[in-house]
């Protein structure tokens, strides 16, 4: 992880402004959370799907904008809730034009998956939802959510501890992502959701609010899917079985149905 964001501090450090007009219009955002209520209304799964080339150290699919977008739709018409799409170039071979080109192509809300560090990056390329990670982001969390806000996004805040959750349920942000894979080690385990989305339901109740929860890596089954569910999450994230299967609308449809 350390090596991934000093690559995106180097990359930031190269940028130059502006590039895109803020706040960017965006009709879309506000509509996720009503989406994943209603999906779970109807007995279904909101899974978002995500475009993701590669992990660090392993090639998952090349994936064009042309690709990206085909995938995207196929995925949309399986149910899925939201689109997530990987900009980072080195260790995810991901890119803005793959999420430039999905964002055209669907009609659901699009979720830019990346290691944001930096303000100028909201300034990049245009996306409906945008990760912010607790881990990586520390004590410039609730000015960057604060940010991406007032810029239109709506912020999901990606959480691993309970020391992670507790800084993103002070913040603005609605949506909290329970990442069960460790950034540090990579290592999957899907009990950090049975451990993390009671604390954010306790949290709820004593405060009157009601936040979205994401479990988010390393879901390969409806079992497993079942499991997070039945732990409290809103909905899940999914990219690796997704993606590496033969027939992306049935793979994402199992897992919406
Ligand atoms: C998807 P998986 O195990 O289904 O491929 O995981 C997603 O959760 C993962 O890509 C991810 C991620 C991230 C990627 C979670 N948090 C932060 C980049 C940056």
């Amino acid at each position: 992880i350390q090596e991934i964001v000093q690559a995106t501090v180097e990359r930031t450090a190269r940028m130059e402004y502006p590039k895109i007009r803020t706040p960017h219009s965006n009709s879309r955002t506000k509509s996720i959370i009503s989406d994943i209520r209603q999906k779970k209304a109807q007995g279904r799964v909101p899974v978002i799907a995500e475009v993701k080339p590669a992990s660090p150290g392993k090639k998952l699919r090349d994936i064009s904008p042309a690709d990206a977008s085909h995938i995207a739709s196929e995925m949309e018409k399986a149910g899925a809730v939201a689109i997530s799409v990987l900009t980072e170039p080195e260790f995810f071979h991901g890119s803005t034009g793959n999420l430039e080109a999905v964002r055209k192509n669907v009609s659901i809300p699009v979720l830019r998956k990346d290691f944001i560090i930096d303000k100028i990056q909201f300034d990049e390329v245009e996306s409906d939802l945008i990760l912010l990670i607790a881990g990586i982001l520390g004590s410039d969390l609730d000015e960057m959510v604060n940010i991406a806000i007032s810029k239109g996004f709506e912020p999901l805040v990606e959480t691993h501890n309970i020391r992670e959750l507790e800084e993103a349920l002070k913040t603005k942000a609605q949506l909290i992502g329970i990442n069960n894979r460790d950034l540090n080690t990579l290592e999957i385990n899907l009990n950090t959701t049975l451990e993390l989305a009671p604390v954010v339901r306790e949290h709820d109740k004593n405060n009157g609010s009601g936040h979205i929860i994401i479990s988010e890596s390393g879901i390969h089954s409806t079992d497993d899917i079942r499991k997070v569910i039945g732990a409290g999450a809103d909905a899940v994230l999914v990219g690796t079985s997704i993606i590496k299967s033969d027939d992306i609308y049935a793979k994402t449809k199992e897992f919406v149905d």
